[in-house]
């Protein structure tokens, strides 16, 4: 089996539910491999969410994933970047209430940019978006009861 990894993101506005995520996210088969606290400046927002640049959301996506801790995880499953995307639902958590009433954002979020969590898109995206997160940014310790800070 190919064992396939992306990145997830628990956004400011759900890292308080962070634990009652995680619970989640593996029992749906994921190991959690790298897992960080971190709060990026709103430059390294910018730079993240590089293909969004110029859209009329894009300052307030910035300054929303600027404006308190998130958490970012590599999660490795099969399959694991479109089945971490399915779990998500839709980018609107307030449409995905209404169409894919179960899923993480129509739980965790409460609008189409207050929307709880961040799945890679594409391969190509998964990698990029874990080095960015466990290589060029700046980190904390984060401490949980979870023996998987580092890599297993
Ligand atoms: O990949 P995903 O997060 O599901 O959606 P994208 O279209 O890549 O948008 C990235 C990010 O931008 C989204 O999670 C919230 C924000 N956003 C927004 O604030 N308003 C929109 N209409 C669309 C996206
Ligand atoms: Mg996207």
């Amino acid at each position: 089996v190919y064992v396939e990894r992306t990145l997830a993101l628990i956004k400011p506005d759900a890292v308080r539910k962070c634990e009652e995520i995680e619970d989640i996210i593996l029992k749906s088969g994921f190991i959690i491999l790298q897992k960080r606290k971190m709060q990026l400046s709103p430059e390294q927002c910018s730079d993240f969410y590089a293909d969004q640049y110029g859209k009329l959301f894009f300052p307030s996506l910035t300054a929303f994933m600027s404006s308190g801790p998130i958490i970012a995880m590599t999660l490795a499953r099969h399959n694991a970047i479109a089945h971490w995307r399915s779990i998500l639902g839709p980018v609107n958590s307030t449409k995905a209430r209404e169409t894919h009433p179960g899923c993480l954002r129509a739980i965790y979020g409460s609008s189409d940019l207050k929307n709880a969590l961040h799945g890679s898109g594409s391969f190509h995206a998964a990698e990029r978006e874990i080095k960015f997160m466990f290589q060029n940014s700046v980190i904390e310790p984060f401490s949980s009861k979870q023996a998987t800070e580092e890599y297993l």
